[in-house]
């Protein structure tokens, strides 16, 4: 057995005038009671210091850096550092980050017990658009704020297992899962903010986000027998509402906890890293089962690229 004592420490929301301070502290509360029900790991959702500031259009930067951290960690998020080691804790929070050479990531870290930063991912899939859109019924502008990732899906030992991150649309994408299940990955940690509308589809409303959350969740976690988190911030920030549903979805995809409430709250469960191998020996043995010389469009092509008229495959 090799259990990982996991919290999953969903957010309700956070207006645009919350301060890093008071957002903080509700994390702090969080690890507290994350660390009476016995938690080991705590994981935090994206972007956990601010509100989801991509829902609005901001012309210059010195106006959108102000959502940005440019050190981590920083004043306002050392307390968190300094509690999880206190409590002998591994964390994980998503924030965006400035880097010092000028570069916007929307960034999740991985500290372990003694507070290091053992795991640094950059989200790769970013959705949504770059210029105001007046056909939306709101903004999702994570292409105009951030870069995409330059680190990879990056696999790292830790708390003895094969860990790993991404962040929110990366989840719906399974090169994502696939890309670090081909590293072994036992745990992969993910947190989401996910409007519970459809911006260009107002009939997609809360129940189906809700399943597509659990769909893609389960899937990465069965198709890659890994432990899969997926952390939300939650409920109504200033007028726009993020769905909540976090979830802990165990190797075989099934969902061994899930949240209740849109409010600030810890979902737990004791994890045994030792449950993916069945799955990694035999169903998912990559090494025995995968023909890789059929797969090249996945990373020969972007888009799609149809077969020519009147081609079909009756020759044979
Ligand atoms: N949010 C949403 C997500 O992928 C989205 C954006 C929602 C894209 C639904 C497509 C469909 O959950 C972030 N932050 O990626």
């Amino acid at each position: 057995m090799r259990t990982i004592n996991v919290a999953a420490a969903q957010m309700g929301p956070i207006q645009k005038a919350d301060s890093r301070d008071e957002v903080v502290a509700r994390m702090l509360a969080l690890m507290d009671e994350a660390k009476r029900a016995g938690a080991d790991f705590t994981i935090y959702p994206e972007l956990a210091l601010t509100t989801f500031f991509p829902r609005y259009c901001m012309e210059d930067k010195s106006e959108s850096d102000i959502w940005f951290e440019k050190r981590m960690p920083n004043e306002a998020t050392a307390p968190l550092f300094v509690r999880a080691r206190d409590y002998a804790m591994a964390m994980s929070f998503g924030y965006a980050e400035l880097t010092p050479d000028g570069h916007h990531f929307n960034t999740s870290i991985h500290v372990d017990a003694t507070g290091k930063i053992v795991g640094k991912y950059r989200k790769i899939h970013l959705p949504g658009h770059s210029e105001f859109d007046p056909e939306r019924a709101f903004q999702h502008l994570e292409k105009r704020y951030f870069e995409p990732g330059n680190l990879g899906f990056p696999v790292y030992r830790t708390m003895g297992g094969l860990f790993g991150m991404c962040i929110c649309n990366d989840r719906r994408w399974p090169e994502t899962f696939r890309v670090m299940g081909l590293q072994g990955a036992e745990m992969i940690t993910l947190g989401y903010n996910t409007p519970t509308v459809n911006s260009q589809k107002p009939a997609e409303g809360l129940e189906e986000r809700l399943f597509h959350n659990r769909l893609v969740v389960q899937s990465g976690a069965y198709q890659n027998s890994a432990w899969v988190i997926a952390v939300a911030k939650a409920g109504n920030e200033d007028g726009h509402p993020l769905i909540a549903g976090s979830l802990i979805v165990d190797p075989d995809g099934k969902i061994v906890a899930e949240a209740t409430t849109e409010e600030d709250e810890i979902i737990f469960h004791a994890c045994d890293l030792d449950a993916c191998t069945f799955g990694k020996t035999t169903i998912f043995d990559f090494a025995r089962h995968r023909r890789t010389e059929h797969y090249g469009r996945i990373v020969e092509q972007t888009g799609v690229i149809e077969p020519p008229e009147g081609s079909d495959v009756s020759g044979f």
